[in-house]
């Protein structure tokens, strides 16, 4: 294990003073303390502001759904299956009670993973609802109050078989009650403490979690799952692609690429990896577009690398290819001074990069593949042919073949 800085110098998300900063920084800090490296840890984040903690993480991240984290956490932990590998989830008070189940089965089965609960008493993100990890004291601040205790998280995941779960309230002692649990075998649960600054300073002077006695939990028990029954490897039945192409490329290359919704954006990415394997070379492929399928932006990301590609966070990206507004507003902020940009002529605030005519040559549908295929061209990383390999064998092979011909007309 190496000693590397796991945190990440991305701003933190957080209002002023959250507690979650703080949290964050604990974490890495017992992290890094424990020698565990940037590529030694999988960290699983949930919904909430507590979930958006990926960022800030220099190693493998992965996002979940509301409540249901830990069982990605179950996923990564049960595939890694080595003690010296560390799957850390984060979570929110509102995440840990509606997903709670989750919790309970990773506990059940004590399957070697630290679940850390930024308990802040309520839903920080949507504005400072109760939520089932919120005291009595808490919950009449606003809302109409019942009588029922809060869940007592610590407990639960104890009595569900947790090999160590914790509750911690001092800032000073967060350091080695983290430490204590990422060492543990097994499943480890922290409950830490975190203000909300924006919705619960009202309410300090009753905000009397913060001063509730810890309980330190312990069983004595074998982590679950040790060996898991691998009968066959999902990956078993893929066929590699062989290397058709050469390519003299030697170094990394994160390229960005930016358009809408029905764009064709995602695919055009997919092209390009696939183009980038035919070529010889290791390549990674992100997408990202709004929940609301069909509209807006569509953002992609394809690292293409001489060298295996362990961390696939693209914080400067070398190439942009942006082809619409919506693309445009979703990346501009993340034109580094390094970026090679490329963008619509169409779009209307374009600054001062390199505009192409990617619209008009190739239309809505093709602009995207239309850029890629000229960015391939201009910055000779490998033949076009590699691209006009991939799609050779599509149901729209002469549409695409077509839109990748376009970047001649550049
Ligand atoms: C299944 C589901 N229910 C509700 C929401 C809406 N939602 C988004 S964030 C949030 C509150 C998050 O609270 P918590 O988990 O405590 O995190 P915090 O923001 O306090 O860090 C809710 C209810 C959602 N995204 N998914
Ligand atoms: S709303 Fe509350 S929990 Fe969310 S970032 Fe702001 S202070 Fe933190
Ligand atoms: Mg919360």
């Amino acid at each position: 294990m190496e000693a590397e800085k796991i945190l990440t110098k991305v701003k933190m998300p957080f209002c002023p003073g959250c507690g979650h900063i703080v949290n964050t920084r604990s974490i890495t800090k017992a992290l890094e303390d424990l020698g565990y490296g940037t590529k030694d840890v999988a960290m699983v984040s949930d919904i909430g502001c507590s979930g958006l903690v990926d960022p800030l993480f220099a190693s493998h991240t992965i996002h979940g759904l509301h409540g249901r984290s830990p069982a990605l956490g179950v996923g990564v932990s049960l595939g890694l299956n080595n003690r010296k590998k560390k799957v850390i989830v984060i979570q929110g008070d509102g995440g840990a009670t509606i997903g709670l189940q989750h919790i309970l089965e990773a506990s059940r089965r004590n399957i070697d993973m630290t679940l850390v609960v930024f308990n802040n008493l309520l839903f920080g993100m949507t504005g400072g609802q109760v939520s089932g990890l919120s005291t009595n004291h808490f919950k009449d601040y606003k809302q109409s109050a019942d009588n029922a205790e809060p869940y007592d998280i610590v407990s639960l995941a104890h009595t569900a078989g947790a090999a160590f779960s914790i509750r911690v309230n001092d800032m000073k002692k967060f350091n080695e009650v983290l430490k204590e649990a990422i060492a543990t075998p097994g499943f480890s649960l922290v409950e830490m403490t975190s203000l909300c600054t924006s919705y619960s300073m009202k309410k300090m002077s009753e905000f009397q979690y913060f001063t509730v006695d810890e309980e330190r939990l312990v069983n004595d028990r074998p982590i679950g799952y040790t060996r898991v029954r691998r009968k066959k490897s999902l990956f078993t039945n893929l066929k590699a692609l062989k290397t058709k192409f050469s390519s003299n490329y030697k170094n990394r290359v994160g390229v960005v690429i930016a358009g809408s919704a029905g764009g064709g954006v995602q695919s055009a990415a997919q092209m390009l990896a696939q183009a980038g394997m035919l070529a010889g070379l290791h390549v990674s492929m992100k997408g990202e577009y709004p929940i609301t399928v069909g509209t807006g932006f569509s953002v992609a990301e394809v690292i293409l690398s001489r060298e295996p590609i362990h961390y696939t966070g693209l914080e400067k990206p070398s190439v942009m290819l942006i082809v619409t507004d919506d693309g445009w507003n979703k990346v501009k902020n993340r034109i580094a001074p390094k970026s090679k940009v490329y963008v619509d002529d169409k779009i209307e605030k374009n600054g001062k990069y390199t505009k192409k005519q990617f619209f008009k040559v190739a239309g809505k549908k093709g602009a995207a593949l239309s850029a890629v295929s000229h960015w391939i061209k201009e910055s000779d990383i490998f033949p076009i042919e590699a691209l006009l390999k991939v799609v050779e064998n599509h149901k729209y092979a002469a549409s695409l073949q077509e839109a990748i011909n376009s970047a001649d007309k550049l």
